[in-house]
């Protein structure tokens, strides 16, 4: 059993991978330290903690680190067995998996779409920003289909992938046009409801600088 009370999370104010593990660790109750980073700045110190020099990572009291969300929140997870938030059934299981690959996908492509913004006009790669605009409004519109009528992924109680969707959602709002999510009540119902949690308005990203 990992005990990640008293760790210190690495994290940047914006960053959805580490916002995923931020909410899941205070719906859990878990008292941590959080330290902001900036990213796109050269952070020496924390390049010895995670030589990626990338957030999320953690490093707990026992001065072991884990790096990237994934392997965080599995780390998590299987030491929080009894937790509210896991899936209880095999459909759960398939569904929750399924919704945070999909979400951890978005982050993706909404940081891919957002760093060619940040190019002059004329460097930027249209074709990736199109590619990117392409892949997600298809997957918003395939989860205001299947979202339509529910309060959670798995219809019953919160869940990791519920967490890992808000956070892509809010994420796409803060990174990519507006109107990419324009077709999308369902979702933004959902994600409202969800969104007024604790742990999402303590860990709402700030405004674009
Ligand atoms: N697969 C990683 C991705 C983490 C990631 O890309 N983090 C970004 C912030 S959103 C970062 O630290 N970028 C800085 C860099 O790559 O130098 C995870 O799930 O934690």
């Amino acid at each position: 059993m990992l005990d990640f009370s008293k760790s210190k999370l690495f994290i940047s104010a914006r960053s959805p991978f580490a916002r995923r593990v931020r909410v899941c660790f205070d719906e859990h109750g878990i008292n941590y330290e959080e330290v902001v980073l900036d990213v796109f700045k050269a952070n020496p110190e924390f390049e010895k903690i995670n030589p990626l020099a990338r957030v999320p990572a953690v490093q707990l009291k026992s001065g072991s680190v884990i790096i990237d969300s994934n392997s965080i929140l599995d780390a998590f997870y299987r030491s929080h067995q009894k937790s509210e938030l896991l899936a209880h059934s095999e459909r759960e299981i398939v569904l929750n998996a399924q919704w945070s690959g999909i979400a951890v996908g978005l982050y993706e492509q909404a940081i891919q779409y957002y760093l060619e913004t940040l190019r002059p006009v004329e460097k930027r790669d249209l074709e990736i920003m199109s590619e990117c605009e392409g892949n997600v409004r298809r997957t918003m519109a395939e989860f205001e289909r299947f979202i339509k009528g529910r309060a959670f992924i798995t219809g019953s109680h919160l869940s990791q992938s519920d967490i890992d969707m808000v956070v892509a959602i809010d994420y796409l709002r803060l990174r990519c046009p507006e109107d990419w999510l324009a077709a999308t009540q369902e979702t933004g119902r959902y994600g409202a409801a969800i969104g007024i949690r604790p742990s999402f308005v303590r860990t709402k990203p700030p405004p674009p600088q």
